[in-house]
């Protein structure tokens, strides 16, 4: 089942037709209006706006279309014909909603006016924003300032996030949580550890110089679709792509590009994996271990033997710290451990192994598959051996390459939104803004719901998200936020996180980049970082949804001065009108990456932040690049082993959604139509169970905290997936994710494991 050589299961490639076919339809289904669908020509182009949907490279040179089915629908889900108007809560009462899918939600509209929760008639009405910042202001000065937890989702500017992270350290914490916490965190830790720096060190260049790529745990056909360009022209020069992934992912094996007329008028497509390797949920530390065993062992006997060696030794002694150690453990290591694991054969392992071996520049992309385990930072570290042990890092085509999610994820950390206090500029913003900034650590995003769950954390202010969908263990999460004291969210649109809401609640409806922000100084051009780390300037090109609605600037501009007053110095209004002076700032706070801002912000393929790591300069606690031994091959502490019917659930995301926002229901890749309550199962897991296709079942977690957490009417699907491991989607199955289920270093939860097994809707076991 490891090595690929059958046909895929499912017989379209990705990319093709039916992604065209799919982009007309949301254009249709958001009524965007025809003018505005050419907008889709200035997606991610030099001169217009840089997408909402993932995060992936900008290119210099872009194509005339540089765009790709998920980003045409984020776009048209933004620019969509639809409006939630306050009267909207004069049909639906807040408490009515509540019922309302997820989907339904959103899809009543872009909201237009600022709006506040009226306990006495259970709706949101419209209030001023004056009136929002008055009162928004009072409650914060009237809370302690270590009780307030700060979100960001990871889709707000550079100059938002800036500003965003001063407001709050201005007024007191370092409470400052972002979507990374519960994506690639244990990519920040891992990687910084591991190379001195927390992110990857890949550009799009590399591509071209490349010898070999490795893909753990990443979707991109659904994920990050413009990147399958990179792969397929690396595929026609002959580069191996060696995936490992559970699930057969379409777009992993195959790709006709809807752009290349040749492709789409013949039947062909590009083969991306070259080998396709059905690794256990969480087996990556033993089959990276099973890799690195075969290269090592390799190299002990090219040296018996007198051979050229194997190992890039002269990078491991000069780089180096800790490979002595890793070595003994590969080598001691048994191959019927690592394949017990890892679910793969050792003569699969040596296969990616020899390609390995023959390769001399090597990039390793990797997703949430990795990153969202128990062990998700041993595993980024793992992957880093791997690459350690022949130099790739720092040479030209080689590389780590976390594919981040949100499309300024990245860039929001990097200028300051952090609540890790030793990850900021502290003393530097101490002495450009004159005051002083807390020092104690503050509340990432799984203790700020532990915090909220206690009662202790008694407000939320949310830069987008959705967090009562977005985090773990629903059942007790949901209910301790509506007992906040303030709940207030800058969105786009209307979610559930708005309507399970606090004592005081507010909605602020803000702009999307892909509008125009217009001030009385002028449209302001916005910037972010990409996933492979380079800054670009983004213009709006749509008319605002509703004249009501602001820019992010504004609202966070507004919310700082009022509840700052006196204390701060900074000149908010001025911020809020003219971006550039926020620009300014930020190339002070950050002259290293970010210097000349203003004028390099519009460098075609945007300008790449300097890595140490990059030149084979280690930041690291030794000085050198770190091996790890890994502590456990054996993926999950909290999996039990020795319940005979437990599965391990692996929580995904659909080729139709961007996190908790569903475009719509089913998954065309992966053949689902019509729903999201779905379970693919492998068909030896369904026989012990004796269930049939269609069927019907509960899941329950396996935990002995005393809460009995289940989620009931799913349908089960036969599926290409190792046994003992099943799949269902994001967020529907957040309620079986209990919250303290977490990667221990990075608190990333363990959504590609969590330990479950199917119950009779009674609760008995099914046999
Ligand atoms: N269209 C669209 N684009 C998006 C998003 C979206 O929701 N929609 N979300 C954005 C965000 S925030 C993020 S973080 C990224 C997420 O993008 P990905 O990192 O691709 O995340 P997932 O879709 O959760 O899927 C992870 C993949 O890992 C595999 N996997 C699961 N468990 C394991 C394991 O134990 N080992 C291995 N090797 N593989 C495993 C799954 O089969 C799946 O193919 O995408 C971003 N881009
Ligand atoms: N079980 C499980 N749980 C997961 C994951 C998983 O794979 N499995 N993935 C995790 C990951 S990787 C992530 S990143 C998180 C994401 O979690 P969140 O950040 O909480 O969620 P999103 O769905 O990205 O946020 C959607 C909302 O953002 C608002 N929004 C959209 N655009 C904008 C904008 O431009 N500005 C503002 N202010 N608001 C906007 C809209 O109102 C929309 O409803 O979920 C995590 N949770
Ligand atoms: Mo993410």
């Amino acid at each position: 089942m490891s090595k690929d050589s059958k046909a895929p299961s499912y017989p379209f490639a990705s990319g093709g037709w039916g992604s065209l076919k799919s982009v007309a339809g949301i254009l249709t289904q958001e009524k965007v209006p025809l003018k505005d669908s050419t907008i889709l020509l200035k997606q991610n182009k030099p001169d217009g706006f840089m997408c909402v949907s993932c995060s992936w490279a900008k290119p210099a040179d872009p194509h005339m279309f540089e765009f790709c089915e998920s980003g045409a629908k984020a776009t048209a889900w933004d620019t969509t014909a639809r409006r939630m108007t306050p009267d909207f809560f004069d049909v639906h009462r807040v408490s009515s909603l509540l019922s309302w899918p997820d989907h339904d939600l959103e899809e009543a509209g872009r909201i237009t006016a600022p709006m506040r929760y009226d306990a006495a008639t259970d709706k949101y009405v419209e209030v001023t924003w004056e009136q929002a910042f008055a009162e928004i202001s009072q409650e914060l000065n009237a809370l302690d300032p270590e009780t307030v937890v700060f979100y960001t989702s990871g889709r707000a500017s550079l100059e938002t996030a800036y500003m965003y992270q001063l407001f709050v350290r201005m007024y007191g914490c370092n409470n400052l949580p972002d979507s990374s916490n519960m994506c690639h965190e244990s990519s920040s830790v891992g990687l910084k550890e591991a190379i001195g720096v927390g992110v990857g060190t890949i550009t799009l260049e590399d591509f071209g110089k490349t010898d070999l790529m490795f893909f753990f745990g990443q979707n991109t056909g659904t994920n990050s679709p413009r990147m399958l360009h990179q792969l397929q022209h690396a595929r026609e020069r002959g580069v191996p792509i060696i995936t490992f992934n559970p699930l057969r992912e379409p777009g992993l094996v195959s790709f006709a590009n809807p752009q290349s007329p040749v492709q789409m008028l013949t039947p062909a497509q590009t083969r991306i994996s070259t080998q396709y390797h059905q690794v256990k949920a969480g087996g990556d530390t033993a089959a990276m271990l099973g890799l690195c065993k075969a290269v090592i062992e390799a190299d002990d006997q090219a040296r018996a033997q007198g051979l050229p060696r194997v190992l890039d030794v002269e990078f491991i002694d000069t780089h180096t710290t800790g490979f002595e150690e890793f070595a003994a453990c590969a080598r001691a290591t048994e191959w019927s451990e690592i394949e017990k694991i890892s679910g793969l054969g050792r003569a699969a392992l040596l296969e990616a192994a020899d390609e390995y071996m023959k390769a001399n520049a090597v990039m390793a992309h990797y997703g949430m598959g990795l990153t969202q385990h128990r062990l998700g930072v041993q595993n980024v570290r793992m992957l880093c051996n791997i690459l350690f042990l022949r130099g790739n890092i720092g040479k030209p085509g080689a590389g780590p390459s976390p594919i981040r999610g949100h499309s300024n994820v990245q860039g929001q950390r990097t200028v300051g939104v952090t609540e890790k206090p030793e990850l900021a500029p502290l003393d530097q913003l101490a002495k450009q803004f004159s005051f002083e900034p807390p020092r104690k650590k503050g509340m990432n995003t799984i203790e700020a719901f532990e915090a909220i769950v206690k009662g202790e954390a008694r407000a939320v202010v949310n830069l987008g998200g959705n967090l009562v969908r977005s985090v773990p263990d629903r059942l007790q999460t949901e209910p301790a936020w509506a007992r906040l004291r303030l709940t207030v969210s800058v969105a786009t649109k209307l979610n559930r996180s708005h309507l399970v809401h606090g004592e005081v609640s507010y909605v602020l409806p803000c702009l999307s980049r892909i509008e125009t922000h217009r001030t009385p100084k002028g449209d302001q051009a916005v910037s972010m970082e990409d996933s492979t780390g380079c800054m670009h300037g983004s213009r709006g090109v749509t008319e605002p949804a509703s004249d009501k609605a602001r820019a992010e600037p504004f609202i966070v501009a507004g919310i700082a001065k009022a509840t700052l007053g006196q204390r701060s110095t900074i000149d908010w209004d001025a911020w809020r009108d003219d971006y550039a002076l926020v620009r300014d700032e930020i190339a002070k706070t950050y002259p290293e990456i970010f210097h000349d801002f203003n004028a390099r912000m519009w460098e075609p393929g945007g300008f790449h932040r300097p890595l140490p790591a990059c030149q084979r300069q280690w930041k690291t606690q030794s000085g050198k690049a770190e091996f790890i031994v890994p502590h456990s091959l054996g993926e999950d502490p909290d999996m039990p082993e020795k319940v005979p019917d437990a599965l391990r659930l692996m929580t995904l995301r659909s080729d139709s959604q961007f996190n908790t926002t569903i475009y719509n229901l089913g998954d065309r890749f992966r053949g689902v139509k019509g729903t999201r309550m779905v379970i693919f199962m492998n068909k030896a897991d369904m026989e012990k169970r004796q269930l049939r296709e269609g069927q019907q079942i509960t899941l329950q977690t396996i935990a002995d905290d005393g809460i009995d957490r289940r989620l009931a009417g799913l349908e089960v699907k036969a599926y290409e997936i190792p046994e003992g491991c099943i799949g269902g989607y994001y967020p529907e199955c957040n309620v079986l994710l209990p919250l303290w289920h977490y990667a221990k270093e990075s608190k990333v939860p363990g959504a590609k494991s969590i330990p479950v097994r199917v119950v009779a809707p009674s609760g008995s076991a099914l046999r």
